[in-house]
Formats: structure tokens, sequence, C-alpha cells
């Protein structure tokens, strides 16, 4: 089996994804702290982490970035273990669930880590000395440009005064539904993890298991979740069977819950946004949980609401009847459903 490479960094949440998601399908890694890849590694457009370097189409090392189609391309490329429900109508919701995590949950992590002072002072210590060995001065001069730098960039994730209180209310809502959800089942899905719960772990690695706030309010509200997240780290060891997925037909009223929490924040900004995208226009400007919100277009997030949409629309109709059932009443259904 090949072995995969890639760069990543502990306080990265998609980093983080992709490890539990090698782990989980025990695809060979390893991983590099970034700035200590082997000379000569090809640099991504963008750079983002993780970056993973994978063969191109000539063979070539390539840089990759994106987790969500990574696991996708991984599925392809290594056999058993998959992460991605052979019913369409269950990896349909598995692709909503991790859309979710990647893109609203980690509005909350940004918006905890550089809103609040304890946060803030935590992050600027911690997060630079992954660089490599610091003395003081040095540590106090790059924790400080980090921040700056990271406090300065809210906006692109839609942190700001207005937005605060419903991302804060979410957060505190998603840890109440999965941790009843984890009074009975072990993952998302099932017995068995699927991408989205790899999407939610990312982001939760950082909200309930390193910065002080967020894992504050999951410590005293939600010992399961805290818990789960220690044990998502590293499935490795965890035997799936197919039967181990939920029947699409009879999903327990717990992912009801979750799907009703996640399309009830989420779905809202995905519509308002493309709106805004499609557009061209300066500021996505709506309501979201009946309070008002405001941010910078984002037009990634446009192109998920694409991919999903398209995901619906290739559903089998009996998948499709069994989705429609599992998101009326949702607020995701206006986004497929009507
Ligand atoms: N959609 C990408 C998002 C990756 C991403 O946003 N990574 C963050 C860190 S977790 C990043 O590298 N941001 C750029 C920076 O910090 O300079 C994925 O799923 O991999």
């Amino acid at each position: 089996m090949d072995t995969v490479s890639l760069s990543g960094a502990p306080g990265s949440p998609y980093s983080r994804k992709m490890l539990a998601a090698l782990r989980y399908r025990r695809i060979p890694y390893r991983l590099f702290w970034p700035g200590r890849e082997p000379a000569g590694y090809p640099v991504p457009k963008v750079r983002l982490l993780p970056t993973f370097y994978l063969p191109g189409e000539d063979g070539t090392l390539t840089a990759v970035t994106d987790s969500t189609p990574l696991i996708r391309r991984f599925e392809r490329e290594y056999s058993g273990r998959l992460l991605r429900p052979a019913s369409p109508a269950l990896a349909f919701l598995d692709s909503l669930l991790e859309d979710y995590g990647d893109e609203w949950l980690t509005k909350a992590m940004f918006h905890y880590r550089w809103a609040y002072k304890a946060d803030i002072d935590q992050a600027s210590g911690v997060l630079p000395s992954w660089r490599g060995t610091l003395d003081d001065e040095m540590l106090a001069a790059m924790g400080k440009a980090f921040s700056d730098r990271q406090i300065s960039r809210l906006r692109y994730v839609g942190s700001n005064p207005t937005t605060g209180p419903v991302i804060e209310a979410s957060y505190v809502r998603l840890l109440e539904v999965l941790e009843n959800h984890l009074k009975q089942h072990a993952f998302l899905l099932g017995g068995r993890p699927g991408a989205g719960d790899l999407g939610l772990y990312g982001q939760l690695t950082q909200l309930a298991a390193f910065d002080p706030t967020p894992t504050a309010l999951a410590a005293a509200r939600a010992p399961r979740v805290m818990a789960w997240v220690q044990l998502v780290e590293d499935l490795c060891g965890l035997e799936p069977a197919e039967a181990d997925w939920f029947d699409p037909a009879n999903l327990p009223d717990t992912l009801i819950a979750i799907l009703a929490e996640t399309g009830r924040v989420y779905a809202p900004l995905l519509a308002a946004n493309a709106r805004a995208v499609m557009a061209g226009a300066e500021s996505v400007e709506t309501e979201i949980d009946g309070q008002p919100w405001s941010q910078q277009p984002f037009a990634y997030q446009a192109k998920c609401l694409m991919w999903l949409r398209e995901e619906y629309a290739a559903l089998p109709a009996g998948d499709r009847t069994a989705v429609d059932a599992a998101l009326a009443g949702t607020g995701w259904a206006a986004l497929f459903t009507t």
C-alpha cells in the first residue's frame, strides 16, 4: 500500500480530520510539520493545511489540498474500511454533515479562538511553538504577529459583533444534540464513522479539546462529546461491518435532531451566500435563526452548495424518498426538496 505524505499541524482542524481518516482507513502516512517538508517538495497554489503530496497525472509529486475531495479520492484508491456509506441516501446525509462541520462549525472554532482573551493568549503561545524551538522574545513576537493576522481574518468566517451570538448559540445547541445522540450511538450514522463524523471531529479537536472558552462549555454540558473526540482521533482498531450503518428508512430521532440543528443555521447561510455570490454583492445580508447575519460572500461555499445539489439530483428515486423524509421539517429541505 502506498504511503501518503502530508503537511499538517495539531491546531489545524482539517489536518486533524485527515489524520483521523488515514488512521481509520489504515492508510500508511508520513506527516511533516509545516516548513519541514523535504527539499524540493511542491508548494500548492493556495497554501492550506493540510497539504498532501500525491502523484499527479504524469506521476510527478503534486501538492493537493481540500479534505472533502481527498477523502473521496482515497475511497477510490484504497479499498476497505470506507468512510462513505454505500447507500446513496446515507452518503448524501453524510455529505451534509461533513460540509456543516467543515464550513459552519469552523466559524465557531475560529470565532472562539480569536474573540476571547483567554483563547487568544493560549493560542498565541502554543501555535507558534509548533514551528520549532523559539526563545521567549521570538515566541512573544511570533504569537503577536500570528494573533494579529488571524484576528484580522475573523471577517472571512463571518465572526463579528452581529453574528457572534448566533455562532455561540449554535455551538451550544450542537453540543446538546450530539451529546444526546452519543447516548445510544457511537457515530453519526450508526456504529461506524462516516466523513461527516470526521468533519465534526476536526473542528471539535479545537473547540472541545484545546481552546479554553468552548472547551469549558463542552466540559460542563457534553462529557460524551469530549470522550468521542478523544476516541475518533484513532479508530484504527475498530472493525466496521456493512450492517453497522443505519437503515436510511429508519433513522433515529437523535440523528434527525442533528440534521435539524445543522439545517437551522447552515442551510440558510448556504442559500443566502450563493445568491450574494451570483449577484456579485459586497456582502451577504440575511437572517439566521431569526437574527440578522452579515458577512462577506464566500465563493467556495457557493460551490459547496452546487456539489450538494448535484449529489441530491443524482439520488435514485427510493433514496430521494428516504432523504426527503429525513430532511422534512429541517432547514435543509428548502435547499433540496422544494
Ligand atoms: N477546505 C479546506 C480548508 C483548509 C483550511 O482552511 N486550512 C486552514 C487551517 S485549518 C489554513 O491552512 N488556512 C490558511 C492559513 O492559515 O494561512 C480543507 O478542507 O482542507
